[in-house]
């Protein structure tokens, strides 16, 4: 196969520069193994392949030659419905033990006097009321202490009700929907649990049952753990306010040290950017010969910091390995998720230290900092210190920044668009009524190898806002659009004129930064508002999703749980499904009658931004408006 053009790698020009330089620098990137794993397996591709117990691996023959059953006797359509049951598992998995870690470090901050003060009061009795916690004249850390305990319930509760977090956002007409679909979760950690049991060899085998299972547990990611993540980091670190920022590898900068926070979670990351500004910490900087100190973001954690600090973001998942490239980091600081292992040998090359820092996720070669909360700034201070003392032994020679990077407008919480609107959700849903923005589609996160990096995201937002659509997003997809300049108010010039009429009156760009993957609970609780509003369910609504570049199974969970929030969601890669017509027309079809959302998938976004736009011109027919 002939080897992929930095062009057809990226649309962006520092991430261009960055495959260049690292092909002359004899650095192997993502691309470079996606070519060598080419071709890729097809049975994996269309999740026909079982390895749920050792008379396998069983494969299916999708062209009906070959067996048509496992070993065991199992069908396409139950290890295709396992395969994304499990999908669905770890992604929920992932997010829910991310908002375990917040929750626990408020619980060391209350009960072991962990370095994690209460940011945000205003926001801790808010959530607190919305769960029926009493705060009048109570003292803000018994209120907290309510809250943690309430957390934990619904990680480890053994009753069947709904769990309070899902009970207390969720308006009551989706929630009749969950109890009649039979799909409410009943704890966070018993669902992923019960997803593995039911997929273990010889358990569930019906892929209706298979897959409603999944839905309850994308349903504990989103209206359980990712929303206790989101209100959690929101009380602990401050809820995201509108703010600037700037976004791309131009960020980092030749003269100081760089640090580079990757990963998800800000218990991590918003300590190093405090340390960061440590006035010994900068003398020592400056005494190596640096002017300073520079914190820069990548990936979620870079979102979040980037949300609440205006801390620049160097860049998105697919961005990271050229971060090292770039010769001038002196260390990568990572937690969870999304890290790509190759980042220990791409630093080989240059002089950057990659600091792993949680248990849970170890890097072979890197340098172990564990991080505790109890010490946390201790530790950010220790981490700081070790990319200082690295700056002296830069290789001048290699260094090469591209001079690309973009401003941008974020921090839109559901508070600081309540704030930008006056206080009420009133004036957005009168231009929804009023058809000045047509709908809403909410964009979510990841790049993936596959597809031309940032391609899908940049097109499918550029096609939507012209047809008057507002975008609201999270993750890597925001990263891109920080980085093309779509956050700024005077993109708005490229909105059709109803939208781009709104955006001006707003002083908003026409897609919206929510902030990390996490964050999707946010989209949720703003469709819930609305459709509470109007007196209608979340289907009703002119509202659609979309994961165009999705790659993780966090976001096969995000995707699960848009659709069973009732939300027709658009894939811009295809899943691991395609071996099973029954699987595919649950997913596509079926789920509508179930959830009220269904998926379907596309990977041209320009084709995906007609049928978005179709769907919600015909809700808006549905609606009467
Ligand atoms: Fe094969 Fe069944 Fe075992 Fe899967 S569970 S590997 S299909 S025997
Ligand atoms: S980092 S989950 S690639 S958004 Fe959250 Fe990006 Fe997707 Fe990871």
């Amino acid at each position: 196969m002939a080897k992929w053009t930095p062009e057809e790698k990226s649309i962006d020009r520092a991430t261009q520069e960055m495959i260049r330089k690292a092909e002359r620098d004899g650095v192997e990137t993502v691309w470079d193994r996606l070519e060598k794993q080419q071709p890729q397996c097809g049975y994996g591709q269309l999740g026909v392949c079982c390895k749920n117990c050792m008379q396998g691996p069983c494969r299916i023959d999708p062209f009906g030659e070959g067996p048509t059953k496992g070993v065991c006797g199992a069908t396409a359509d139950t290890i295709v419905a396992r395969t994304l049951e499990r999908m669905i598992a770890a992604g929920a998995a992932a997010h829910s033990d991310h908002g375990r870690h917040v929750v626990l470090a408020m619980y060391e901050a209350l009960e072991h006097g962990a370095p994690y003060p209460i940011k945000d009061e205003k926001k801790l009795k808010a959530v607190a009321e919305k769960l029926g916690i009493e705060t009048e004249g109570r003292e803000i850390k018994e209120i907290a202490k309510d809250l943690v305990n309430v957390a934990f319930n619904d990680f480890g509760k053994q009753d069947e009700k709904l769990i309070k977090f899902a009970d207390s956002y969720a308006n009551e007409k989706r929630k009749e929907v969950w109890k009649k679909a039979g799909v409410e979760p009943r704890n966070i950690d018993r669902e992923i649990v019960e997803a593995m049991h039911r997929t273990h060899m010889g358990v569930d085998h019906d892929p209706v049952s298979i897959i409603l299972h999944g839905i309850r547990t994308s349903l504990g990611d989103g209206w359980g753990g990712s929303l206790i993540a989101t209100e959690f980091q929101d009380i602990l670190f401050g809820t995201p306010q509108i703010n600037r920022g700037e976004a791309n590898l131009g960020v980092i900068k030749e003269d100081y040290v760089n640090i580079v926070i990757h990963g998800h979670e800000p218990v991590l990351s918003d300590k190093i950017v405090e340390a960061a500004q440590d006035e010994e910490l900068l003398e020592l900087a400056r005494k190596y010969g640096a002017k300073g100190i520079n914190t820069v973001g990548m990936c979620c954690t870079g979102l979040e910091v980037l949300m609440r600090h205006g801390t620049p973001i160097a860049g998105n998942y697919l961005q990271q390995e050229m971060a090292v490239v770039t010769g001038a980091v002196e260390a990568m600081v990572v937690d969870v998720q999304c890290i790509m292992p190759s980042l220990v040998d791409v630093a080989r090359c240059y002089h950057t230290k990659i600091i792993d820092t949680s248990d849970i996720a170890t890097f072979p070669g890197a340098l172990h900092i564990k991080f505790d909360e109890r010490r946390a700034d201790e530790i950010a201070k220790e981490i700081v210190k070790t990319a200082v003392e690295n700056f002296p032994n830069r290789n001048k020679q290699l260094i090469q920044i591209p001079q690309y990077k973009s401003e941008a407008v974020g921090g839109f919480s559901v508070e600081a668009i309540l704030d930008a609107l006056g206080g009420s959700l009133k004036p957005l849903e009168d231009a929804i009524i009023s058809g000045k923005i047509r709908g809403v589609v909410g964009i979510v996160g990841c790049n993936n190898a596959k597809v031309k990096h940032n391609y899908n995201h940049i097109t499918l937002t550029n096609e939507l806002i012209k047809n008057n659509i507002l975008i609201i997003g999270t993750g890597c997809w925001a990263t891109a659009c920080a980085e093309y300049g779509i956050f700024l108010p005077e993109y708005a010039k490229n909105a059709g004129d109803s939208l781009r009429e709104v955006c001006e009156t707003l002083g908003i760009p026409p897609a919206l930064n929510m902030g990390s993957c996490v964050d999707c609970s946010r989209m949720l609780v703003l469709a819930d508002m609305i459709a509470r509003d109007l007196n209608v369910d979340i289907p009703d609504l002119p509202l659609a999703g979309s994961a165009t570049e999705a790659m993780t199974e966090k976001a096969v969970s995000i995707g699960t749980y848009f659709v069973s929030s009732g939300i027709f969601t658009h894939l811009g890669t295809v899943p691991p499904v395609l071996g099973s017509k029954k699987v595919v027309d649950i997913l596509t079809k079926a789920a509508f009658d179930v959830v009220g959302g269904a998926f379907f998938i596309e990977p041209d976004p320009t084709k995906a931004a007609k049928i978005l736009t179709e769907y919600i011109e015909d809700k808006r027919k549905k609606l009467g408006i």
